[in-house]
């Protein structure tokens, strides 16, 4: 059932010999909750007892250059560790992913079938969450997203490789949601038809941002583009966000839906595919934290137009997560890695209630923004302007108990 077959142990226990490990392996196992990625925790024996390693075959059919996301993260990762060490930190081991070379001495390894392998440094003494505990834990995800985006901010020219072409733009992603819906190959549409109906009602999401990019309002800087929760290891004893990883969509892209990411992933208590839908819904406190975490890790720098646009991109990432989720319903479990039958359609329909919790409690987001940002609240005229952009002629949404 799963879109990328399992990969068995044996092929990741080849593929680790060819890095230049700190002992013997003693393990390999499966490791980590990620969709696209297959990865694994190599156990060495070295000479201070134990060491670990995470190991991980980057999924080809997602990313066609491999090549090009590996120079990325090295440019990323090099430019992060400098920019720590200017701001006095002396932990920066667990502060940016440090790849191990491979034993040829390149920085990855190619295998037989011809996928990239990399293998990096463990990050002890941290973990990834799937979904917040709390605003403490939501603050501090925020704000180790922010403080890596602001240290990137000063990445030299050139220009980071798109490592998959137009990954935010909303637009061609709701085109190939209608296309999947036309040519409908697995015979799915049917018994997706409410979900698909109240995704195809909101389209304005799908323009809004990038229209607002293309009159100027927005800007282009180093974003992470995936910064979904469990993306950020947090520290164990003291819940800071140490370091985040997974780094192969860092390209140009917009602070707004990194900061959308967040709040669809961090700002509800409910998983991203809880199929008990009255469970799922933004959380204002975690949204509030949210806010201050990232104002906290970016030190300013956010514009008028973001600010005002903070509630209005965790729409946009939620509309946009959704539909993808969906297509790759309708086209038979091609992309996201599934684990049982209709996964990435309970997975559409939670991120649909998810958004239409996000609608009906937007005043009260624009307030928590206002707070969070000092006091002021978000100007009533630009929160009318996001949501004429976003529900201008769009049908009274169906509910998603409704949707089947
Ligand atoms: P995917 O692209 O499949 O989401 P990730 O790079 O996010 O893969 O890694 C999957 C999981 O592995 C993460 O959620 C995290 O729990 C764990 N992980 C990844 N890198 C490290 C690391 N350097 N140290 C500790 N844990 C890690
Ligand atoms: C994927 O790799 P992972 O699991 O962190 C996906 C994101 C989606 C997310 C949804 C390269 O993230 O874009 O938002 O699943 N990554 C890629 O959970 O497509
Ligand atoms: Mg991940």
């Amino acid at each position: 059932m799963t879109s990328a077959p399992t990969l068995p142990t044996a092929a990741a226990a080849r593929a680790a010999e060819a890095f230049e490990l700190p002992g013997p392996v003693d393990s390999v196992e499966r490791y980590g909750s990620g969709h696209i990625n297959d990865t694994f925790l190599v156990t060495c024996r070295s000479r201070g007892g134990e060491a670990r390693v995470v190991l991980q075959r980057v999924n080809g059919a997602v990313f066609p250059e491999p090549e090009k996301v590996q120079r990325n993260v090295a440019r990323v990762t090099a430019h992060l560790a400098r920019r720590l060490e200017e701001e006095g930190f002396d932990d920066r081991d667990r502060r940016v992913l440090t790849f191990l070379p491979a034993r040829d001495g390149s920085g990855w390894h190619v295998d037989a079938e011809g996928s990239l392998w990399r293998a990096y440094r463990f990050v002890a003494g941290a973990r990834s969450h799937d979904v917040a505990a709390g605003p403490a834990e939501a603050r501090a995800a925020a704000r180790a997203f922010a403080t890596f985006a602001r240290l990137l901010d000063d990445l030299p020219a050139p220009r980071l490789h798109e490592t998959i072409p137009g990954f935010h733009d909303t637009r061609r992603r709701l085109e190939r949601l209608e296309e999947a819906v036309r040519r409908d190959p697995r015979g799915r549409a049917r018994g997706a038809r409410g979900t698909i109906d109240a995704y195809l009602a909101r389209e304005p999401y799908a323009r809004v941002l990038g229209d607002a990019l293309a009159a100027g309002k927005l800007h282009e800087r180093v974003a992470h583009n995936d910064t979904k929760l469990n993306n950020v290891l947090l520290d164990d004893v003291t819940g800071e966000g140490i370091c985040v990883i997974d780094l192969d969509t860092v390209m140009p892209g917009l602070l707004l839906h990194d900061f959308g990411d967040l709040v669809r992933t961090a700002a509800t208590t409910a998983a991203e595919d809880e199929e008990d839908l009255s469970r799922v819904g933004v959380d204002a406190a975690l949204f509030e934290a949210l806010v201050q975490g990232t104002v906290q890790g970016l030190g300013g720098g956010l514009s008028p137009f973001e600010r005002e646009s903070l509630p209005l991109a965790g729409r946009v990432i939620t509309f946009e997560t959704g539909i993808r989720f969906l297509t790759d319903h309708l086209l038979g479990d091609v992309y996201f890695r599934v684990h049982r039958p209709d996964h990435n359609l309970a997975r559409a329909r939670s991120q649909l209630a998810l958004l239409l919790s996000l609608e009906e409690r937007d005043a009260e987001l624009a307030a928590a923004t206002g707070r969070a940002l000092g006091g002021r609240e978000t100007p009533a005229a630009s929160r009318r302007a996001g949501h004429e952009a976003t529900r201008g002629g769009a049908p009274s949404p169906p509910s998603p108990a409704r949707s089947s």
